[in-house]
Order: structure tokens, then sequence, then C-alpha cells
């Protein structure tokens, strides 16, 4: 049932956090579940303004898929190949660096690598194809893989996080994506992602590249068979992190989509969790400095709507070099830059292009 009005004790914690308080995680779950989404937004949007004020961020970027053929089987992954299912690819070197090439004179400060773990990987196949990106793009940021996709080629070459991560950051790397994190609660995440890296691992590797001054970006898996609870124990489980080393950029709540993969059955969450989830981030994640609405799985109505509740950033160009989302029924992007700062002068906001750490671009 929508709830209409905010309780008393819901507006007491809403304000404790619009100036400047600490949330606990019980004040969170009662935001969860006695905030009206009214209330939510006013507040969400207050803090917001505290961090970037009117701005909203935007930057040009693209993908680089690797290959979508994939050791895990992630039961929400509708992207995923075994190495014998039709339907799979893996890029040669070649392949990528055509790729890269296309986007030579294009302005983009982002190039953005992630994949399915290739059961063949090794560590020395990732950094090769960090080092030919960087040798093509030598200005670009490289923001390259998950922490799963680190944590399987780490493994396999038996080197720790530390010496895994130095190795890329000398190839050409300069922050990794926040994905793999799904949904840290153990119970949760053996039923939806039973073979990946647990969410202590996915936290330990985040922690070894803050440790060496590498910032990173964080994400959250939601609407499926997880809890309020989970969900703001998962941002809490950020927020730890987050107070000991400051190393992540941004927060990105990814909805759960459900074309095409094995949990298709449970149909995907109402516009209103959505805009609950990323409000109360907003309120809760006091230490996080952004806050994405990913345009490419929210879609572009929706991400309009996302900026009223304490979003500040709506991610890039990303062209149709993405398949994650389009695979799992989102219509596939093609925004242009236009169409984004449009997008976010209609919610209302100032459009500030930007570079992987937040610094903005006059051109
Ligand atoms: O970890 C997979 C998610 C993630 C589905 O760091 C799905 O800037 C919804 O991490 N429905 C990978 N989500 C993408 C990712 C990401 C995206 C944008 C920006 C950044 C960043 C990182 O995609 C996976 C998983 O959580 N995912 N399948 C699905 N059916
Ligand atoms: Fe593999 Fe990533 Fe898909 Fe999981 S979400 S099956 S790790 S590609």
């Amino acid at each position: 049932m929508a709830i209409t009005t905010t309780s008393p004790a819901a507006a007491r914690l809403l304000e404790t956090a619009v100036n400047g308080g600490r949330l606990s995680t019980d004040d969170a779950l009662t935001l969860m579940e006695e905030a009206s989404l009214d209330d939510l937004s006013a507040a969400a949007v207050s803090v917001k303004r505290r961090i970037s004020g009117d701005d909203v961020y935007y930057n040009r970027n693209f993908h680089i898929e690797p290959t979508n053929i994939c050791r895990y089987n992630c039961r929400f992954c509708s992207y995923r190949r075994s190495p014998s299912e039709p339907g799979g690819w893996t890029m040669s070197l070649g392949q990528i660096e055509e790729q890269v090439k296309r986007y030579a004179d294009s302005g983009i400060t982002e190039v953005h690598l992630v994949g399915g773990v290739h059961p063949a990987a090794t560590l020395e196949d990732y950094l090769e194809i960090v080092r030919t990106v960087r040798r093509l793009m030598p200005e670009a940021s490289i923001k390259a893989f998950s922490a799963i996709e680190h944590i399987y080629v780490f493994d396999k070459a038996g080197v720790s996080f530390d010496e895994g991560l130095r190795r890329f950051t000398d190839a050409g790397m300069n922050t990794l994506t926040g994905g793999g994190a799904e949904i840290f609660a153990p119970d949760v995440r053996n039923k939806i992602c039973p073979d990946k890296p647990s969410g202590e691992r996915w936290l330990a590797l985040h922690e070894a590249a803050h440790l060496l001054g590498i910032k990173t970006n964080a994400t959250m898996l939601y609407g499926h068979i997880e809890s309020h609870a989970d969900r703001i124990d998962h941002i809490r489980a950020l927020r730890d992190l987050q107070d000991r080393t400051g190393g992540f950029n941004a927060f990105i709540p990814l909805k759960y989509r459900c074309a095409g993969n094995s949990m298709s059955h449970l149909g995907e969450c109402p516009m209103s969790e959505d805009l609950r989830t990323l409000a109360i981030s907003r309120l809760f994640l006091d230490n996080i400095p952004h806050i994405k609405a990913y345009w490419p799985m929210y879609g572009a109505q929706a991400t309009q709507t996302a900026l009223l509740y304490g979003t500040d950033d709506i991610d890039g160009t990303v062209a149709d070099t993405t398949r994650i989302y389009s695979m799992a029924g989102v219509e596939p992007p093609a925004l242009t830059l236009e169409n984004l700062r449009a997008m976010i002068k209609k919610a209302g906001f100032t459009p500030v292009e930007r570079d992987t750490f937040y610094n903005a671009i006059e051109r």
C-alpha cells in the first residue's frame, strides 16, 4: 500500500538527515516503512544540494565488454553464456583495438571495461586489454572490471589483492567498476548467485584498492527476493568501509530487470520502490559523495524522476556499447549528449560534464 503520510517518527528522522545527522539501520528501515515518497524526495534533494548544489553530472564514456562467457551462473543474469552455448562472444585484442579506435576523436574521458568471467581468462590477458586501451587512449580514464573479475584472475595467478591491483595500475587502470556487489546478505546471495565470491571478498577487494589510493564505485542489485533489511544492511556495509577508507566515489543502485533470465517469474519492483531506495541511499550514505541513477538501466523517463530523489549523476553517453541491460529487457540505449543534458535540465538541475573523479570539464 502506498504511504501517503509520513509518521511523526519518520519525519523526525528526515529532519535529522537534512541537518547532517547520521541515520542508524533501524532509522533507515523506519523511513522505508513510514515515510511518504514526497517527503523522502524533499529530504533527499535537500541533502543532495548540500553536496552538489544544482549540479547533476554526466560523462563521455563507452563500454568494452570483452566477453559474455562466464564461469559463474548468476540467476538474474540475462547476458552470460557458457562456452558451449550459442550467443556467446569473446573479443580478440584486435577487435578491442578497433572498437577503441572508433572513439579516438570523440572527446571520450572514460573507458568502462566489464564482462563475463571467462573460465580461461588469466591476469595477463586482462592486463593486456588494459595496456591496449591505454596505448590507444593515453588521456582517458580506464575503469577496469568488477571485483569479481579481479578476484578470479588474482586467485588463479596466486597473487594477493594488493599485488594484483598494483599490476593493473601499472598497466594503466585508474579505477574499478562497482559491479558484482549484488546483495551482501549470505542467504540471499546464495540463492541468486550461489557460486560467486562472497560479499566479504567483494568488500576486501575494494578495501585493498582504496588503501592503494584507487577510487572505486559500489553497486547494489535490488528488487528481487531481498528484504528491505537486506538492502539497508548492504548500504551499511558500504558506509562502514567508506568510514575507514573514503575510497568510494559513487553508489549505484541497480534495479533487477527480469527479461531472459532464470528469475523472470519474480517480475520487477514498482517504481515507488526504486525512488524509495534511491532517496534512502542518499540520506543514509552520508559519506559517499555521489548517487548514480544509471540511465541505461532505468531508461530515460525513470532517470529524470530519479533526479528528484537525491541522485546527482546519470552516467554517460555509453552509446550502444553495453548489452547487460538490453539483454535483460531494457530498450537499447541511444541517447546523445544533448539528450542527456536535456534530461537533467527538465528535472530542474544544471548539467555538468565530469571526468571519472567528478571534476567538472569545460570544453
Ligand atoms: O554486477 C546483471 C547487474 C552489474 C542484471 O561502476 C543486472 O560506474 C539488473 O556494475 N538486472 C554490472 N542488473 C554492471 C555494473 C555497473 C553498471 C553501471 C555503472 C557502473 C559503474 C557499474 O549489472 C552486475 C549486476 O549487479 N546486473 N544482470 C539484471 N538482469
Ligand atoms: Fe557472470 Fe557477471 Fe552474469 Fe554473474 S552477473 S553470470 S558474474 S556475467
